[in-house]
């Protein structure tokens, strides 16, 4: 078996890990300081969503609240790594989208400050974490990308099933992220982990038969989209939104299916850092974040998440949640296992030694 990870994404790998571990190792004790007397009307954003919904939100609040805001858009494990290493002298004051298992990580290493907005009150209790760490502001569910005319080639039809993708005819043929950079990636090891009835080392013999599959495990989870679309491998597992976002980009022949196990899923986040320096404007941007307009702005730029805002209106390209099988998906039980689940899906299965 040849492994396929490739040397950018372990030295991309190494450097998140190095980080994390500098930071843990000489950040100075965070006391929680209220700044906000020095609050400078700004709000930086770590932003996990797609590039173009990060700008068009924070354009949005600016023009809306007559704050500033910039953003630096960042994979889960990416975000997750640079609030870590700004620990005592935070880079960011708020981070924004991606899954909510990232925050939850976040939260459980002290890198968060909870914040209920008095907006949360109108999400549902099951897209918020109880302690306030992070509110969701949107819902994605987990697919198939299928390039149909990709696997007519090769006499295979569009998988339906997590059991279809360990179909040795898909040798290479799959493109999904890797989980210690990709909330998307990290979402797809998790649903195997509940679908195994919470097992962890039987969700990863679920990842080490798909490895011989996997032509690449991508830093950001929406690269396999792409990957999908060129013809580069047949089946992308990713968000279902991002797919339906690339065949409206000009991709007819891809397609989506959900898997007849059941789903995950993912609840996109909004929280404050600890430590923020500009915890006023922050607090605005999260209330702001969670309100019908801010989260109307999604199918403006291609992004066809469900929104949490009961009272936001959802574009007919958004998956209706209750049409598929989804799996039971504890956002902070995921998110405490992550760490150390990642470190187990890289030594076993996208470095595992050839057996
Ligand atoms: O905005 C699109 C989206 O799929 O991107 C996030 C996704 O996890 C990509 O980030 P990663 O590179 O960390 O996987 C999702 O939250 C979001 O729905």
């Amino acid at each position: 078996m040849t492994t396929r990870f490739p040397g950018r994404l372990a030295a991309i790998t190494a450097a998140l890990l190095a980080t994390g571990l500098a930071a843990s190792g000489c950040a100075r004790e965070d006391a929680g300081t209220d700044n906000s007397a020095t609050d400078g009307g700004i709000v930086h954003v770590a932003c996990g969503a797609t590039e173009d919904w990060c700008a068009a939100t924070t354009k949005k609040f600016s023009e809306t609240s007559g704050l500033k805001a910039d953003f630096v858009r960042l994979s889960s494990g990416e975000a997750l790594a640079r609030i870590k290493a700004g620990k005592g002298n935070a880079e960011f004051d708020v981070w924004y989208g991606g899954p909510a298992d990232g925050y939850s990580a976040a939260s459980a290493e002290s890198l968060l400050e909870p914040y209920v907005s008095p907006n949360a009150a109108a999400i549902p209790v099951k897209y918020k974490d109880a302690t306030g760490a992070w509110t969701g502001v949107y819902v994605g569910a987990l697919g198939f990308c299928s390039n149909q005319k990709v696997l007519a080639e090769r006499g295979l039809s569009v998988p339906q099933s997590w059991a279809d993708l360990h179909n040795p005819k898909l040798a290479k043929e799959i493109g999904i992220a890797h989980p210690s950079t990709s909330g998307t990636a990290y979402t797809a090891l998790w649903t195997q982990v509940q679908l195994a009835g919470g097992d962890q080392g039987k969700g990863l013999d679920y990842m080490r038969k798909l490895h011989p599959n996997v032509l690449q495990y991508t830093k950001s989870g929406a690269a396999p989209a792409q990957m999908t679309a060129r013809g580069e491998v047949a089946v992308g597992v990713i968000f279902s939104h991002d797919c339906v976002a690339t065949i409206e980009a000009g991709f007819p022949d891809l397609k989506v299916t959900f898997p007849a196990e059941g789903s995950g899923y993912e609840t996109g986040g909004v929280a404050l850092v600890k430590g923020a320096k500009n915890p006023v404007s922050g607090k605005k941007f999260i209330d702001w974040a969670l309100t019908t307009e801010a989260q109307e702005i999604g199918p403006t730029v291609k992004a066809y998440q469900f929104p949490t805002h009961p009272d936001a209106k959802v574009s007919d390209k958004v998956v209706k949640l209750d049409s598929i099988k989804l799996v039971e998906y504890d956002a902070v039980a995921a998110g405490e296992a992550k760490t150390a689940l990642n470190k187990r899906f890289d030594a076993e299965v996208a470095q595992a030694p050839k057996s």
